[in-house]
């Protein structure tokens, strides 16, 4: 693709499904309007996207619309997506079974406290240990430092915005050792890419 005019548009935070490619952009030097709306600011501007959410990326005046679209056109620029078939259908597995993981608790945010917590409880004891658990052995099968292609693609930009969130202590009812406790090899992973992207 030959240089393209790029505004990304996502919430004002380092996290979630806007900031993999936030951070592959600024990694490859990749000139694009960073664009952070203001949680605050969300209601008064939601109308104003297609589909009513964010990330959006506008590439030279067209629109993309969903995350995972994103990161791929945005790994290929960057060259942060696998070029072999097998290896980018692992990050693209990667990549949505950290967006299954995460809408898990996505889910749970404007619940009632009392609900909160009990459907956090549940999820902790079953659910988020069991993706937990798939995404250790998929590293693990990948050789353990990358989740594919040998080298950081977008899946482990993915990853990180996982293991930082749920370590990160700030989700209620969700123990801050849980991915110590259920996917030891990703706190590993976890400092590998951070030390990248820092
Ligand atoms: N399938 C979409 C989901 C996008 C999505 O749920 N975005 C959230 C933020 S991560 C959002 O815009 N939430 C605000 C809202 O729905 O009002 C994608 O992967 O891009």
């Amino acid at each position: 693709m030959t240089t393209a005019t790029l505004k990304l548009s996502y919430f004002d935070f380092p996290g979630g499904r806007g900031e993999p490619a936030r951070i592959a952009l600024k990694l490859a030097g990749i000139a694009f309007e960073d664009h952070r709306i203001p949680i605050t600011d969300w209601p008064a501007v939601k109308a104003d996207y297609l589909y009513q959410q964010v990330p959006v990326m506008e590439v030279d005046g067209k629109l993309l619309n969903q995350s995972n679209a994103i990161n791929r056109l945005v790994g290929k620029m960057a060259d942060l997506y696998p070029q072999d078939s097998w290896e980018a259908a692992v990050c693209d597995d990667v990549m949505d079974t950290a967006d299954d993981l995460m809408q898990l608790l996505v889910n749970t945010f404007f619940m009632p406290e009392e609900e909160k917590q009990r459907v956090r409880t549940e999820l902790v004891a079953g659910p988020v240990p069991m993706f937990l658990a798939g995404l250790n052995a998929t590293l693990l099968t990948n050789g353990g430092e990358f989740f594919c292609d040998g080298r950081l693609t977008m899946a482990d930009l993915k990853i990180l915005m996982v293991t930082r969130n749920l370590c990160s202590g700030n989700l209620d009812y969700v123990p801050a050792s849980i991915v110590a406790e259920h996917a030891a090899d990703l706190l590993p992973h976890m400092q590998r890419i951070e030390n990248i992207v820092a």
